[in-house]
C-alpha cells in the first residue's frame, strides 16, 4: 500500500568483511528500493563499537530517502537488503556485515513490537548523531527537541569522519 511521500532517515553500519564497500553499496541500494529515492548521504565514519566492545570498529553513515513505502514496508525492504548483503542474525549487537535501521520516518511516532520510531537508542550514539547532523543540522526529533541539543552528550565517543 502506498502513502504520501515521506522523508525518512536510515542509519547504516557494518564491521565485517569490507565494511566501507558494504556501506557504499547499501547507500546505492537504498536508491534502488521500490518507490524510494536517495536524497542525501553522509560521509562514512569509522566508529568505536558501542555496547559489545570486543569487536572490530564499525563503518557508519546516515542517508535521507524519500519514499512512499509505509514504515513497516520500508522495514521489510531494509531487512531484505540486510539479508542479501549476507547478514546472519546471532546475538544482539554481534558483528555484522550490514545493519540498516530506520531512525525517523517523517514526524511519525510509532510503537509496535517490530518498529519503534524515533529510533529509541539514537540519542545515545555518536555514530548516528554525527552523520545525521552532517546532512540535517537543523533536524527536530518528533517529540524530543533538536538534534543539536543531543550532540554534546555523545562527544566522548570515538568517531572519525573519513575523507
Ligand atoms: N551498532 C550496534 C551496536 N554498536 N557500534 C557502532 N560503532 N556502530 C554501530 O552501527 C553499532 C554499534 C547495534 O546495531
Ligand atoms: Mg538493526
Ligand atoms: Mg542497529
Amino acid at each position: 500500500m502506498n502513502n504520501a511521500p515521506a522523508l525518512a532517515y536510515i542509519a547504516l553500519g557494518a564491521n565485517l568483511g569490507d565494511p566501507q564497500a558494504m556501506v557504499r553499496n547499501a547507500i546505492a541500494a537504498l536508491d534502488a528500493l521500490p518507490d524510494t529515492r536517495l536524497i542525501r548521504a553522509s560521509s562514512l565514519y569509522r566508529t568505536e563499537p558501542v555496547g559489545l566492545k570486543a569487536q572490530p570498529d564499525f563503518i557508519n553513515a546516515v542517508a535521507a530517502i524519500r519514499t512512499t513505502l509505509a514504515p513497516q514496508d520500508l522495514l521489510c525492504e531494509l531487512q531484505n537488503l540486510e539479508a542479501t548483503h549476507g547478514r546472519v542474525r546471532s546475538i544482539p549487537n554481534a558483528p555484522r556485515t550490514l545493519d540498516l535501521d530506520i531512525l525517523l520516518y517523517a514526524d511519525q511516532v510509532i510503537n509496535t513490537p517490530t518498529l519503534t520510531l524515533p529510533h529509541p537508542r539514537m540519542r545515545l550514539r555518536a555514530f548516528v548523531l554525527a552523520p545525521l547532523a552532517e546532512i540535517a543540522p537543523k533536524l527536530q526529533i518528533p517529540g524530543r527537541g533538536s538534534l543539536a541539543a543531543w550532540l554534546p552528550a555523545v562527544a566522548n565517543q570515538r568517531i572519525l569522519r573519513l575523507p
